[in-house]
């Protein structure tokens, strides 16, 4: 390229523009979004150079400032981080959390940055960056905060997008014509919080990336005690390692299923199909002991012994999924290989016999987000509690929160017809949503849109805007340390820019082994991965008899659940 001589106006560098004083005059107008007022005296910007991605080097500008609701006595921080001017590729993306969190703090930034996305995270006004949605969820026992609540479930997100990129308009002195590309990425918690955006505000989005979403909130915070409540009901609280095996040998055991012995377990619906958890039964196990991970798993002793027939009755009673008396079906579960993470049981030392532990976010939701009771209360044991209690938890918190929290609106209409992307995946082998929630969705969605269409030019007609992944083998959010030889896609923000802006449209994902960094493509639903000449080539085949594995009547209610 020959250089514009003298025409050009000198490029702005980071240090040019990286002040407080350029920043309150790139702020946002008041009026960007009704009802907002933005404070020009909180803001602050300070660069951060040749700060490292893991991938590459990257100048940011890390700006902060505050808004608050006219009407309310609140503050919502939003923190940006911005590429140097000359790394600046028309792009902005929002962020979201995990668990009880609606930001990852500067974690998730870097991931847009170094893709020139000017890239933002929300507190989301319960009180600081560090504080989470369970603090601030009640106002005094009884009472829930709602502002915390809407927040949480969507109005956060859409606010953080849309100061963001009046901000980066501003911020670059972007012309009216030039098109600026707006994302949003986020897993887990924020794989929701992604899909809130999708289904509310289709047209503020080009494109979104949301793997292992919880979309379905109430159901999903329930289904995390349905393990522990296995163990409860059938009176059997098997060492952890003892479950350990089990996942083990039902990885052996249907590793081949998929048309290839590498460790890869492919296909958990083959495995559903095809393998017995009874033949588990008398084989050893042993482990080392492992330390607390607070809240989480609590600490162990070094175990071993055979597995049990109790054991496996655990086992097999958390994969059916919950139910009610009657047996009807509440919920899905995991997929057969799905580490039973919520089933760990806690060892007395006095006693030397396992018990009941946990999972603290979930006891704290019975508690906090069904009986509305502060202080850190977590439902403390099932004394009293049955399959209906199950069912009747989630009808409330359904209920309570059906429009704030459940997030399976499934016309995604505004949002196709904006020319909006979505890319959707899940770990196959996700210890804490189950993938069967993903598809669930997915289906709600192809069916609600295309009712009149077949099978194939409904998914053809999705294809349009919205693709769905089940990585194989991979755990929640990331790569199985269980199966290292499994692909996991490294490249998905890249993909999704190239879907929005180049029309390259992502028939398959590229993974990558962990173990071995060599390049496996991943299969799109509804086709399934199966290994053909001898494990040398994979096919993404139809199967309905594996399809029809991953769907549920939820009979025990009579409401339609997206
Ligand atoms: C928004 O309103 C506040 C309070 O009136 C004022 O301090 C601030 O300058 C306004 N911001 C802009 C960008 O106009
Ligand atoms: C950035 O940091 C890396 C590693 O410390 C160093 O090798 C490189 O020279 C630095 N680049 C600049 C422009 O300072
Ligand atoms: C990211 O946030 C952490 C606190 O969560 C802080 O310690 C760290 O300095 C921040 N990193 C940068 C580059 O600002
Ligand atoms: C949520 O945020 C809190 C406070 O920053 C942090 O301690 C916790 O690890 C976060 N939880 C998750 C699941 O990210
Ligand atoms: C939260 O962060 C603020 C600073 O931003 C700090 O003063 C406070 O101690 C932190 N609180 C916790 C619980 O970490
Ligand atoms: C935007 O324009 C102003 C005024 O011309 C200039 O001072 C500033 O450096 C420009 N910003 C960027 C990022 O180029
Ligand atoms: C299960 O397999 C992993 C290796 O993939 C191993 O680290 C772990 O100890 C095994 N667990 C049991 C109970 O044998
Ligand atoms: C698994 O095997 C056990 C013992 O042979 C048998 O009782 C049970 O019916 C089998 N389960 C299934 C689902 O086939
Ligand atoms: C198995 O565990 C018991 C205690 O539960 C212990 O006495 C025994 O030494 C252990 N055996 C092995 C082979 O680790
Ligand atoms: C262990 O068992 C003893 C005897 O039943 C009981 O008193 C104690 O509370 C238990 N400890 C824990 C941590 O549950
Ligand atoms: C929560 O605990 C604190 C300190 O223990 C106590 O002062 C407060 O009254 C409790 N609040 C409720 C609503 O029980
Ligand atoms: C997948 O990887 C191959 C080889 O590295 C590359 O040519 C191709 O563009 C990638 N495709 C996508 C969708 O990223
Ligand atoms: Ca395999």
């Amino acid at each position: 390229m020959v250089a514009l001589a003298g025409a050009a106006v000198q490029a702005a560098t980071i240090t040019d523009v990286c002040t407080a004083d350029y920043v309150v005059a790139s702020l946002p107008a008041n009026g960007s979004i009704l009802g907002l007022t933005i404070d020009p005296s909180s803001v602050t910007a300070a660069p951060i150079l040749n700060y490292s991605t893991g991938i590459s080097f990257i100048d940011i500008c890390d700006v902060n400032f505050a808004y608050s609701h006219d009407g309310r006595d609140d503050q919502v921080l939003l923190n940006y981080w911005m590429p140097a001017p000359a790394d600046f590729h028309n792009r902005y993306s929002s962020t979201g959390g995990e668990g009880w969190n609606i930001t990852s703090l500067n974690s998730s930034l870097p991931g847009g940055v170094e893709y020139g996305a000017v890239t933002g995270t929300t507190d989301g006004g319960f009180g600081g960056f560090n504080v989470t949605s369970n603090e601030a969820w009640l106002l005094a026992n009884g009472n829930v905060n709602w502002e915390t609540i809407y927040m949480f479930g969507y109005q956060g997100i859409y606010e953080l997008g849309v100061l963001g990129k009046q901000l980066t308009r501003n911020f670059y002195n972007m012309s009216d014509e030039t098109r600026l590309y707006s994302y949003y990425q986020g897993c887990s918690e924020g794989g929701r919080e992604g899909w809130s955006q999708a289904q509310r505000y289709g047209d503020e989005l080009d494109g979104v990336l949301v793997g292992a979403p919880g979309m379905r909130f109430s159901f999903q915070q329930i289904q995390h005690l349905w393990s522990p409540f296995a163990e409860y009901e059938l009176g059997y609280y098997p060492p952890y390692c003892e479950l350990e095996q089990i996942v083990n040998l039902t990885q052996a055991g249907c590793d081949g299923l998929d048309g290839k012995v590498d460790g890869v377990v492919a296909r958990t619906d083959l495995c559903k199909l095809h393998f017995n958890l009874s033949t588990t039964i008398g084989q050893p196990y042993s482990c080392a002991a492992a330390a607390e991970i607070p809240n989480f798993m609590p600490a162990l002793p070094a175990q071993n012994g055979t597995i049990t027939a109790e054991g496996v009755a655990v086992a097999e009673k958390i994969l059916n999924g919950a139910r009610d008396d009657q047996g009807r079906r509440i919920y899905m579960s995991y997929q057969p290989t799905a580490p039973f993470q919520d089933a760990v049981t806690a060892y007395n030392e006095t006693t030397g016999e396992y018990g009941p532990f946990l999972v603290l976010q979930s006891a704290q939701w019975v508690e906090l987000g069904l009986n509305l009771l502060l202080n850190d209360s977590a439902l403390a044991n099932f004394d009293g509690v049955t399959g209906n209690t199950f069912r009747n938890w989630i009808a409330t918190g359904w209920q309570r929160y059906q429009d704030s929290l459940e997030t399976t609106w499934p016309d995604l209409t505004p949002f196709q017809e904006s020319g909006a992307k979505v890319l959707h995946y899940h770990g196959e082998s996700d210890p804490q949503v189950p993938p069967a929630s993903s598809v669930r969705y997915y289906e709600s969605v192809r069916s609600i849109m295309h009712p009149s269409k077949s099978y194939n030019d409904s998914v053809d007609a999705l294809n349009d805007f919205y693709r769905f992944f089940l990585i194989p083998g991979a755990a929640h959010c990331g790569a199985n340390p269980l199966q290292p030889n499994a692909p996991y896609p490294q490249m998905l923000f890249p993909t999704l820019i190239d879907w929005v802006e180049n029309g390259i449209e992502p028939h398959t994902l590229n993974g990558t082994v962990t173990s071995t960094g060599e390049q496996q493509q991943i299969c799109p639903w509804p086709l399934r991965p199966f290994w053909i000449n001898n494990g040398s080539t994979l096919d993404c085949q139809y199967d309905q008899k594996s399809l029809d594995t991953w769907k549920y009547d939820l009979d025990a209610f009579r409401m339609p659940i997206f």
